[in-house]
């Protein structure tokens, strides 16, 4: 059903079970070679390998951190000013180029419906640069910038209500344990013109405090524990849940991670009701 072509290869430098690297390997394969990549600051801007030299089959931009989503939306128009309409142009951020550094350039191509795909991968934190917290980073997280004495005290922004609130084509939660249903959703926002939003969580087995082996494992239990729940929303308003999760405690997702390692009890259990809460208000949006 896909096509096989490898456009990831070997001798790229990413840690040993890095999520970002699984991610960029799937997708690449659902986009195909006919592609451009914006890659602003982020653990991507190293994995790639140093030119001449390269990790990855298609043309990169490597750019400036908050300027991922700009940069594409001006490839995007260069290329079509030179008659080239068909070249798919896409974003690949980290998480702290998505939620916080590069939203105001986000914002603005979704404003603007700009004709790319905007990939996140989602590592929770800023792990190019020693692991400090983002706004992606969940509540009672360790990061560098929130030891175990202070984790981090709020939640994890919802990227995901802020780009459907753009009223963009596409936006969808992908899930590296989850590989074909993320190379459908790719195909699919392939398919679509306008901006399209990829929210990829991606596995960070060093910043994590996590075995490398337990990466795909993690990946599963978080949307198996709704912590990170797999749908697509279509022009905003038509959400559809892809996979049903088997609503198993978040503890089992929480406990294979350092990084959790100190919650307390009741920090787990307040953990426990935002989740539900939150997945909730989901299935409602999806039953509307
Ligand atoms: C304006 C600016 N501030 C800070 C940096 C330093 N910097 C480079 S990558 C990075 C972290 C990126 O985090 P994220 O986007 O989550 O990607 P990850 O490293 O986790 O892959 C930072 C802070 C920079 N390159 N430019
Ligand atoms: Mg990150």
């Amino acid at each position: 059903m896909y096509e096989l072509r490898e456009l990831m290869y070997s001798g790229h430098v990413a840690c040993a079970g890095c999520g970002a690297t699984m991610s960029m390997r799937y997708a690449l394969k659902a986009l195909g070679e006919q592609t451009v990549l914006v890659i602003p600051a982020c653990c991507w801007s190293i994995i790639s390998g140093l030119f001449p030299y390269t990790a990855i089959g298609v043309p990169v931009i490597h750019t400036a951190f908050e300027t991922g989503a700009s940069t594409a939306s001006g490839v995007k128009a260069g290329l079509e000013a030179r008659g080239d309409t068909e070249t798919v142009v896409a974003a690949w951020a980290g998480d702290g180029g998505t939620f916080d550094i590069g939203i105001q350039a986000l914002s603005g191509a979704a404003e603007r419906n700009d004709d790319i795909i905007y990939f996140c991968y989602d590592n929770e934190a800023y792990m190019n640069t020693g692991i400090q917290r983002s706004s992606a980073t969940p509540f009672g997280t360790w990061t560098t910038t929130t030891p175990v004495n202070h984790p981090k005290s709020q939640p994890k922004k919802n990227m995901m209500e802020i780009m459907a609130a753009h009223r963009i084509p596409y936006a969808a939660t992908c899930s590296v344990a989850f590989p074909e249903d993320m190379m459908n959703k790719i195909r699919k926002a392939k398919e679509i013109r306008g901006t399209r939003f990829i929210h990829i969580y991606s596995p960070c087995p060093t910043g994590w405090k996590a075995p490398s082996s337990l990466a795909v494992k993690i990946s599963r239990l978080a949307v198996h524990t709704k912590v990170f729940p797999l749908y697509e929303v279509e022009h905003g308003e038509r959400y559809n849940i892809n996979v049903e999760p088997k609503n198993l405690p978040v503890d089992e997702y929480l406990r294979l991670q350092g990084r959790f390692n100190h919650l307390t009890d009741d920090e787990v259990h307040t953990i426990q009701e935002t989740v539900d809460r939150e997945w909730e208000r989901l299935v409602k949006k999806a039953l509307d």
